[in-house]
Order: structure tokens, then sequence, then C-alpha cells
């Protein structure tokens, strides 16, 4: 027997857990044991993918014990945990993250160099798992990795997608998808349990009939039902002992399913069930911010989510566990509408096989949920169609049916004489077509509501959900998100965080508010200085790596101008591409004197749903002008754009940290929160941005004098919208805007073609509902302010120090304790 993590292991208290030894001998013996017994190569033959599978097991090894402890005190003490519920995770790679929480970095790599292998190539060769579109499934990532790091139980409950977000590239400068097959080469971060599948049904019909005392009942006779696998990752605390778990589901055919109809010797019928059956799983939908009102997306909807009741109740919790003290140990936290069905699902899970009455059923069921929104856009609020939802999941909308009747009781007993009121508030809308409003279910089934940033939190109650709050104004409340500090702070800016803990000592890895402690230096010449040289090497270091990866090139000693999220036009990569544009239009036409431009690079990141036309057009219109760009020698290098296929977690990871200027430019009132801005605040760029989403937030913590604020705020906006917004009158007013957009229907970026981007140039002048041309002056003369101030580079470098230090509130482990103290009330338990 020997030590355990983090506390004395006895043979009277556990039984023993292997503990792996924690020197680079041992780690030599335990990788060529898994290149030689696991992979079944000798190292003179393997190939990266060998040495780099062989040696993400063994560093998995090193986790376990906390993994095994962590599972055993949980079932000891059972502590309330949060079961955070979210139909994408957007992990990233694993390696550097599990090499940080096993503290392996070092020996790793001494040890692969004794065997000839450098670090560096094996982690290239990691593909990661992008099993989410973008901030909502980034930020359940920065959750999970938060609460493993502050001791908070928790089980994250997914969908193991197939496919990921597609793989993006560029063909004529046009988005074209392919299937992110990342699962080809091995997956060494999974554990797959089919011995623990659960059978999940769907369709068919509900019945009437008599239970034993006579009590007439309904219940679900389902129509077809597939498997749901579990697979479990590892999610380690950093330097926190513990190691809590993500359970990702897969769908299978079931054994009736299959065996039925093979039996009956139609093979092909049978290998038909199950496609049908594994489709379920096999791919993310990859729309960011809108719906996609598909049948198959409430399959999947409904399937990761019954079997995580299912898991959690017939699993987790211990046999005979009383259901009656579920809130005890358990909250589920419903990320955006995605999983809401879990709410009917409980409720049948009680009244129909638990044989609850209903008011103990609801009663139940409102202390286990909370809910959180993730939008403001209209059109991003789901609705299922009672067509469909009736067809997949009969008893489900009986139950939302019921839920819908009791609860419009007792609005119209709140609101006698407010018939509208209670209409408007219905969870059934009734046109164009009638349909289950998921956010207000949620909104009425959850025991919180919360929004992602102050401002939006607001916007929830005063605009989106305002009736609900007037009905429940306790209920809501609001937890601005963040970013995990180890991920991209520590594992992606190296020289930044050795600068830092050179500084004020490592302690801000865990307590980012520590980053305070910075705020002196930004008056210290010599940390200026160094800091500088650290976002120098952070240009070289992204430099090299779009070389290499996309072929472009770069001019590390430029000002890196970098705007990457999802291509969305309430984000408004137009808005950046008219200033760019603008800009060329002055230097080509000698208004504009190429030694008065500040020399930029300009970087752009962004993937397009697949059916989103305007989106895609946008995209080949900013490829257009950078192609224009980068190859017109008159400008001699001083402007360029560098758009990189495939933006993902791997290259916001060298890309952010390389940055200067952080484009968060969305029309006020539009965003929720935005969590990239965080990233690059913490990195030492300065954010030109709009009064949006978390904007605000950070613009109120640095400071105006280090924040480059633009445009209409919310208010005017709604006050212009009100008014009859007219983009037309804009492009007659300000001749620069003029000429920017007649450059670009000149064709000027199209080889002379005229229609190649008059659709969006049209959209702008006719429509333009995301008001870019009202913003565009505005954010022109705020350009010009960045020009000015980065002239200035001691004055410069001051304000990039202060983004860091007045940081901190931003950490993903600050938002954790907000739901904690808020919402979950589940305190840490220690790891011993
Ligand atoms: C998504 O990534 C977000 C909202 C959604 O409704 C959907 Br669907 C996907 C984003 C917001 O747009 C961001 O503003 C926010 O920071 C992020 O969710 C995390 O809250």
């Amino acid at each position: 027997i020997r030590r355990g993590y983090g506390g004395r292991v006895t043979a009277e208290t556990i039984p023993p857990i292997a503990v792996r030894e924690h020197t680079v001998d041992a780690f030599v013996r335990e990788f060529l044991r898994e290149l030689n017994f696991g992979q079944g190569v000798d190292l003179t033959r393997a190939s990266v993918n060998d040495k780099y599978l062989a040696m993400a097991r063994t560093v998995r090894h090193y986790l376990m014990t906390r993994w095994l402890s962590t599972l055993r005190r949980q079932s000891e003490l059972q502590a309330k945990s949060v079961a955070y519920l979210s139909a994408e995770f957007l992990l990233g790679r694993q390696l550097d993250n599990a090499l940080l929480a096993a503290d392996l970095e070092d020996i790793v790599t001494e040890g692969l160099a004794s065997l000839g292998i450098e670090l560096d190539e094996l982690r290239q060769a990691e593909v990661e798992p992008g099993l989410g579109n973008g901030g909502l499934g980034r930020l359940a990532a920065c959750f999970i990795d938060s609460l493993a790091t502050m001791n908070v139980p928790c089980i994250g409950y997914g969908i193991r997608y197939e496919y990921g977000i597609f793989q993006q590239t560029f063909v004529d400068g046009e988005q074209v998808e392919k299937p992110d097959d990342w699962l080809r080469l091995g997956s060494p971060w999974e554990f797959p349990h089919p011995e623990s599948a659960v059978t999940v049904d769907f369709g068919g019909s509900v019945e009437q009939y008599q239970d034993d005392d006579g009590v007439v009942k309904r219940r679900w006779v389902p129509g077809w039902s597939v498997l749901g696998v579990p697979y479990n990752y590892m999610v380690p605390g950093y330097e926190s002992g513990r190691v809590n778990t993500l359970r990702l589901w897969s769908a299978r055919a079931t054994r009736a399913f299959d065996l039925e109809i093979f039996n009956s010797g139609d093979y092909a019928e049978a290998v038909r069930a199950q496609t049908f059956a594994e489709n379920i799983s096999k791919v993310l939908y990859p729309e960011d911010s809108t719906p996609q009102g598909k049948e198959l997306r409430l399959q999947q909807q409904y399937f990761f989510v019954a079997c995580s009741i299912k898991d959690f109740v017939d699993q987790v919790l211990p046999q005979g566990f009383d259901l009656h003290k579920l809130p005890e140990r358990i909250v589920f936290q419903l990320n955006d509408t995605h999983p809401v069905i879990a709410v009917p699902e409980l409720m049948r899970v009680l009244v129909d096989e638990k044989g609850w009455d209903w008011d103990d059923a609801w009663a139940t069921t409102q202390q286990c949920f909370a809910y959180t929104c993730h939008t403001l856009l209209p059109e991003a609020l789901e609705v299922w169609p009672v067509e469909l939802l009736g067809r997949l999941l009969p008893r489900h909308l009986e139950i939302i049916y019921r839920i819908n009747e009791e609860f419009l009781e007792e609005l119209r007993e709140a609101y006698p004489d407010d018939e509208l009121r209670v209409r408007r508030m219905s969870i059934i809308a009734e046109y164009p077509v009638r349909a289950v409003r998921m956010a207000y279910l949620a909104t009425v089934a959850g025991s919180k509501v919360n929004g992602v940033a102050a401002l939006h939190s607001q916007l929830l109650r005063d605009k989106v959900l305002d009736d609900f709050a007037q009905h429940w104004p306790e209920k809501f409340t609001n937890v601005t998100n963040g970013v995990t500090p180890r991920r991209f702070l520590k594992l992606s800016n190296p020289g930044l965080s050795g600068l830092i803990t050179e500084a004020i000592g490592d302690g801000w890895v865990t307590d980012l508010d520590r980053l305070k402690g910075l705020e002196p230096l930004a008056d210290d010449a010599e940390f200026r200085r160094r800091f500088r040289e650290i976002k120098h090497a952070n240009k070289l270091r992204i430099a090299d790596v779009l070389e290499r990866r996309d072929g472009i090139v770069v001019d590390p000693e430029t000002l890196f101008d970098v705007m990457v999220k999802r291509l969305h036009e309430y984000k408004r990569q137009t808005l950046k591409l008219l200033h760019i544009v603008s800009l060329y239009e002055q230097i080509t036409t000698g208004r504009l004197a190429l030694a008065d431009v500040t020399p930029r690079t300009f970087a752009f990141g962004a993937k397009a749903a697949p059916g989103y036309v305007m989106a895609k057009q946008i995209i080949a219109l900013i490829n257009a002008v950078g192609r224009t760009l980068n190859e017109d020698t008159s400008l001699e290098g001083r402007l360029r754009i560098a758009f990189p296929a495939n933006y993902n977690v791997t290259l916001a990871e060298t890309l952010i940290p390389a940055a200067d200027l952080s484009e968060q430019i969305s029309l006020a009132g539009k965003e929720a929160s935005g969590t990239g801005n965080m990233k690059f605040m913490l990195n030492g760029a300065l954010t030109i941005g709009t009064d949006d989403g978390a904007n605000v937030e950070i613009r109120q913590l640095v400071g105006d004098e280090n924040f480059f604020l633009f445009g209409l705020d919310e208010p005017q906006v709604a006050e212009i919208v009100e008014r009859g917004y007219q983009p037309s009158a804009y492009y007659e007013t300000n001749a620069d805007l003029r000429r920017a957009l007649d450059l670009i229907l000149s064709g000027a970026f199209s080889g002379g073609d005229r229609h190649t981007f008059e659709p969006v140039v049209a959209n702008l002048l006719h429509e333009d509902r995301f008001l870019a041309l009202a913003d565009f002056q505005a954010y022109v003369d705020a350009q010009a302010k960045v020009d000015v101030a980065y002239a200035d580079q001691e004055a410069w470098t001051r304000s990039a120090v202060l983004n860091v230090a007045r940081g901190g509130f931003f950490s993903s482990d600050r938002s954790m304790r907000d739901y904690i103290d808020r919402i979950w009330h589940t305190p840490p338990v220690s790891p011993s």
C-alpha cells in the first residue's frame, strides 16, 4: 500500500489503487510498455501516431489514481453534484492539459528525448475533438475544467459525435466543408463502457390503463428504441487532486432491433436499422446561435438527455435511493434549450415509472433544473412543432401540455384581467404552427434562469423574457461567462505566464484575481520591455504556424488586428472588412499616403454554417479582398489579410496570444457575452468594441482609457430600429463608405465581375439588419485612435499590461463560484 494522491491511503480504508511513479525512468518504462504491448509496435518502426497514442495512454495512467479515488470518495460521501447537460463540449486538444494536470511535462520531455522523440512532434499529431460549434461548447469545456480544479463534483453529459464540427477548407476563396473524422487515428482519451449501455425509446403512442388500485393512468408504448453507450473522459483539475467525469453518449442499434431483422434473413434491412440508430450520434449540427429544427436534432437532444437521467438515477445514485431527496444530490444545468426535453423526461420517469403523483413530481423536478440562456436573437430561440414532438415523443408532449395547463391556470389567477399576457406566456405557441417554446418551458421548470453577461441578463429580464421576470423576479440572475486560465493563459502563452509568475508567483493559475498584482508593473519600463518581447515572440510563433499550416506569410513587425469567431451577420465581420476596403481605396486613389498607414495584419478566423448563404458569401468576400491586398505590391506589405481556414481551439491557442487588437464589434444588444473577448484581454490585447455582451464589463474593469469603445449602444439601436432604419442614407451621406461599397460593387475584388459580391453589398444597402453602415464612421474613427495609440509603444504596452492585470474577473473559476453561490449550492469536496 502506498500513498494515494492527496492523502494517506491505508489498507483499512480502501483497497489499493495502482499508483504510477513520478520519474523519468518510470515514464519511459510505461511508455515503452504501451508502445510495445498496447500499440504492438517496436520503437524503431513506430509511426508518429503510434508514439502519440502510446504516450497519451501513458499520461492518462498518471491521472488514473486520482480519478478512481474521486469516484470512490464520491460514492462514500454522496455529495451534491452538478450535472452539466450540454449538446456541445468543445474540448480542444487533450494532451497538454493532461500533462499539466499530472505535472508531467518535464518528465515526458526528458523521457521522450532519451528515446530520440520530440514531444512537440507528438503534440501536433493530436486531432482536437471538435464536439461543439463555438462559444457555447467551449464555455462548457471551460466550466468543467474549473469545477474539477475547484474540487466541485460534476458530471458533464453530452453526445459523442462521430463527426465533430466540419473541417473548413477554401476553394477559390469559398468555404467547402469536409467531414471531421476525428476518431480515425484512434481516441486514446476515452473509456467506452458498452456493458453499461442504456435503452432510449422513441415514437409509438400513449395508452390508458388501470393500475393495481384501479386508478386510471397513462403510459407510453414506444415504437422503437436505440442503445446509448457511455464513453467516459477524464476531467482533471489543476493541482486539486480531483478528476471529474465527462460522459458522452454514442448511439447503437438495440440487440432486439438487430437480431429480429437479422434472423428473418433480411440482412440489408438489418444493416439499415443499424445505420438508422447510429445516425443519432453521427454528426454535430454545425449551426451556431440559430436552431436547426430538424427531427434528427430533436432525436439527438432526447437521446442524450434520456441516457443521462437514466444513468444518474440508476447508476450514479446508490441503490434504493429515495428520489424525493434528488434535489439534495443533483442539479441539472441546462446549457441553452438543447437539453430542455429533460424536464418532461424527469416528470415521465417520476410519474409513469416511479408512480409518483403529479404535484409531488413537479415540485421535485422544479428543484432539479436550472436554465442558462445564451442568446438574445429571437430567431435563435428553439421551438418544436407539436406535430413533430408528438410523433417522436407522444408522452412527453402530453406532459408538456399538462405543465402548461397548470402554469396558465396560475397565471390567470395572478392576472385575472390580462388574458393577453397569459397567452403571450404560454409554453405553446399557436403561430405559424402550434409549437413548444423550449425557452419558456425551461423558464417555467427551472429554479433559476441566468444570462451570460450583465447586459445580456438585463435584456433577458427587460425584453426576451420580460413577462416571466415580472412574474418571478427572484428566478432571474446573471452569471458572467469566464474562460479557463489553465488552457488560455498558462498553456497557450508560456512566455507571458512565465513573466507573470516571476512577478507575482504562480498562485494566479487558480486565483486569477491575483493578476491585480501586475498593475504597478505597468509603470515599470523593464517589465514593459519584456512584455513586448513576449508579444513579439508570440507573433513569430503564429507566423511560423500560418506559414506551415496555410502557406500564409505575415509580418511579425506589424500590428496584429484579430477577429476570430463564428461568421454571423450580427457579429459584423463586414464592418471590419469595410474598414479595410476603405483604407485600401484611399491608398489606391492617393487620398491616403502609404507612409501614414500603420502596418497591420488583419487576421480572420470564422466558420459559416453550411446552409447560411450570406455568411458564406462574406467569407468569399474576405478572401477576395485578402487576395487583392496581399498581391498588391504597391502596398509594400503594410496591409495584409490572413484568413487561415478551419479556425478551431488549437489555432486559437497560438493566434490569440499574438494579438495586439481584439475585434469585438457586434451590434449592441446582440452578442450575449462573447468569451473570445476575455481570452484576448488576458493575453494582453486591447479591445476595439461596442457596448455589447461582456465588453461592457471588460471596459468597466480596464477603464475607458484602455479600451476603444465605438458605436451605438443598445437603447440607441432600439430607437433607430423603432424609427425605421435606412442604411442607404449612410451610403448617400458618407463618402468614404460609399467609395468602399462602390469599389466592391465595381468588381475590383472579383476579377471585374460586378455580380459576385452584389448580394452582400445589396443586403447592406437595403436591409443591413445589424446596422453595420450606421456604425461605420464611428468604427473608422475608433480605428484611427488605435493607430495613434499604437504609435506610442510604451503607452500601448502599459494599457496591454493593465488589460492582463484587470482581467482576473474573467476566469471561469469565478463564473463557477457565482453558479455555486447563486444557483447550485454545491460546496467543494476535499479530495481526501
Ligand atoms: C452559441 O455559441 C452561443 C449562443 C447560442 O444561443 C448558441 Br445556439 C451557440 C454563444 C453566444 O453567442 C456568445 O455570446 C456566448 O459568449 C456563448 O454562447 C457562451 O455563453
